[in-house]
């Protein structure tokens, strides 16, 4: 069965591949599922029938027959656990694997999410400057752990997982602001998550979506 998954119809980066449709997308190519794309707009996605399959109104959703999943942790679980290559078969293995999905969610996604949406909600607070070093600190303390843990592996637990394709999402959240750059193993760790071919074929589909054809 061919799912389906939602995406914006216009996306704020222009197709740069940081709205959450890319883990899914990436974590589809990855496995060799192909898929189908139901672009919807600000408006489509606040309505009933989007509000259907997602309660918070937003992208990405999944649906595959009488299955329908918001949430891209859920999704990129739910493919990398009903199909082969994105987890470990050894049981403890799959379970660390899981546990750092987890982590780049729940650990280390929340500091970078709060740095990113600052400029546009607080950017004309008086608190403003000063909580700003604050909040990057915030994401440094978590760096310095996850870049030490990594070291000079490739991956974070063995062979590259769904956990990496989702922790290197979260850090790609970070394009622009710099903090990234102070950690160069962390640099090249999204650097090798980009060079995967499933990453390239993922970011062009959703590129395209962008790219003004020929016809106009
Ligand atoms: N926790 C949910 C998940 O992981 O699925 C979060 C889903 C989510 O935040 N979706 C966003 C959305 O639908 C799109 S990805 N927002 C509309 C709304 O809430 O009304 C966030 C995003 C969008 C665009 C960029 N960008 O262009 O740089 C970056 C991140």
């Amino acid at each position: 069965m061919i799912p389906t998954i939602t995406a914006f119809e216009q996306s704020p980066d222009r197709g740069q591949g940081l709205a959450r449709d890319m883990r899914v997308r990436w974590a589809l190519e990855e496995v060799g599922q192909p898929y189908d794309v139901r672009l919807v707009s600000f408006t489509e996605m606040k309505e009933p029938a989007h509000r259907a399959l997602h309660p918070f109104g937003q992208i990405p959703t999944y649906e595959e027959g009488d299955l329908a999943l918001f949430e891209t942790g859920a999704i990129v679980f739910h493919i990398a656990d009903s199909h082969a290559g994105l987890l470990p078969d050894d049981a403890n293995a799959r379970a660390r694997a899981i546990t750092w999905m987890f982590a780049a969610l729940n650990t280390v996604e929340p500091p970078i999410v709060e740095l990113e949406q600052a400029p546009y909600a607080e950017r004309d607070k008086p608190w403003y400057e000063e909580r700003l070093p604050i909040m990057e600190d915030r994401v440094r303390g978590r760096l310095d752990d996850l870049s030490k843990r990594l070291g000079d592996a490739d991956w974070l637990d063995g062979a590259f997982s769904a956990s990496d394709l989702m922790m290197v999402m979260v850090l790609r959240r970070l394009e622009g602001s710099g903090i990234l750059e102070e950690y160069p193993n962390l640099c090249a760790y999204v650097s090798r998550g980009q060079a995967r071919p499933a990453y390239i074929r993922a970011f062009e589909a959703q590129l395209a979506v962008f790219t003004p054809t020929s016809a106009g």
